[in-house]
C-alpha cells in the first residue's frame, strides 16, 4: 500500500514532518535568481538542508505554474532529483485538482506518471464517480480536501447537510426524521467509509481547526478496519498560518501514534536557518507525540 511508503518513512527518522517546497519566485533569495533553474536550484538546498528531519515533501503547484514552462520544469526536475537522491521520501503534489473522469485522466498522468509524486491533492465537490481516474490508481495516494485551514473555510464547509434517516422514519410512521451535519463531517465520513476502499485515501485538515479534527479522527476510528487502518491526514497550517501544533497532534493522531503529515512551507523555507527550523518542528513534533 502506498500509504506504507510514508509510514515507513514516519518510522525510520521518526518523524510526522513535511516540508513544503513551495518556492515563490518572488521571495527566494536574490542568490539563487543568477542561476539557470532558481527555483530548482533552491529547492535542491533547501532539500539538502531538511531532508533529515522530512517525512513528505509537498509541493504547491501554483508557484511552478507561476513561472510559465520555466516553472513546470524546474518542478519536474526538482522531482528528478528527489526520486533519485531522496525515493524514500514521500512526495505530494499541492494542485486541488478535480475535474470530470475523463479530464481527470489527463491530471492522473500528468502528476503521477510524469512528474512521479506519490499523491496528489483533490477537491471532492465533482464527487467520486468523476475522481474514479486518482482513486483507481492503488500505487499512488489521492488526499481530499476536507476541512481546509483558511480563515474562510466555513462559507461552504460549514453549511449543514439534512440526511433523512429512513429507519427512523419507519418507526415514527409518516414522520420523517432529519439529522443535519456540516459538509466538511460529510466529506469525511463519505472518503473514510467509501471512497477508501483501495486504502490510498489520506483527507485534508488544517491545523488551524484542531476541534473539527478531533470530530474527524474519530469518524476514521468507525470504518472496519479491513476498509482502511485510520486514515491520515494532511495537515497544513503550522507556521506562517499560526496552527495549534499540540492540538494538532493530541487530536489527529491515529491509534498507531501516526496518521498526520504535518506541513510548514514559508515558516521552514524563507527562514533566516531552514535547517534550524526543520529541526526545531520536527523535535517539537516528537515532544507532543511522546505519551
Ligand atoms: O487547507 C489548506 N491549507 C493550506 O495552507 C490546504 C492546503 N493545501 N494548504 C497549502 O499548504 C497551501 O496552499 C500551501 O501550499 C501550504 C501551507 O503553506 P504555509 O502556510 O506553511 O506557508
Amino acid at each position: 500500500m502506498i500509504i506504507d511508503k510514508y509510514n515507513q518513512r514516519a518510522k525510520k527518522i521518526n518523524s510526522l514532518l513535511c516540508v513544503g517546497l513551495d518556492a515563490d519566485y518572488e521571495k527566494i533569495p536574490e542568490k539563487f535568481k543568477s542561476f539557470e533553474f532558481p527555483q530548482y536550484e533552491f529547492n535542491k538546498y533547501i532539500i539538502e538542508l531538511t531532508h533529515e528531519f522530512a517525512a513528505a515533501f509537498k509541493m504547491n503547484s501554483a508557484f511552478y505554474e507561476a513561472r510559465g514552462d520555466k516553472g513546470l520544469r524546474e518542478l519536474k526536475m526538482t522531482m528528478d532529483y528527489l526520486i533519485k537522491n531522496h525515493p524514500d521520501i514521500f512526495t505530494i503534489l499541492d494542485a486541488k485538482r478535480a475535474d470530470i473522469g475523463n479530464t481527470n485522466n489527463g491530471y492522473v498522468k500528468s502528476t503521477f506518471d510524469w512528474l512521479g509524486f506519490d499523491a496528489i491533492t483533490l477537491n471532492p465537490y465533482l464527487g467520486q464517480e468523476a475522481l474514479m481516474p486518482f482513486l483507481e490508481r492503488k500505487d499512488k495516494c489521492s488526499i481530499v480536501l476536507c476541512r481546509t485551514s483558511n480563515p474562510g473555510a466555513g462559507e461552504f464547509q460549514d453549511l449543514k447537510i439534512q440526511h433523512r434517516l429512513l429507519d427512523l422514519a419507519n418507526i415514527f410512521g409518516s414522520w420523517p426524521v432529519f439529522l443535519s451535519k456540516p459538509l466538511w463531517q460529510v466529506v469525511a465520513e463519505k472518503v473514510s467509509k467509501v471512497w477508501n476502499k483501495n486504502k490510498n485515501c489520506m483527507l485534508v485538515v488544517g491545523a488551524t481547526y484542531p476541534e473539527e479534527m478531533k470530530k474527524i479522527r474519530a469518524i476514521t476510528r468507525e470504518v472496519p478496519r479491513d476498509i482502511s487502518r485510520e486514515m491520515t491526514f494532511l495537515v497544513p497550517g503550522i507556521g506562517a498560518q499560526g496552527g495549534d501544533l499540540e492540538a494538532v497532534v493530541k487530536n489527529g493522531l491515529n491509534s498507531e501514534g501516526l496518521g498526520l503529515i504535518i506541513n510548514s512551507s514559508r515558516g521552514i523555507i524563507f527562514s533566516d536557518d531552514p535547517k534550524a527550523e526543520a529541526k526545531k518542528l520536527c523535535e517539537e513534533i516528537r515532544q507532543c507525540r511522546k505519551p
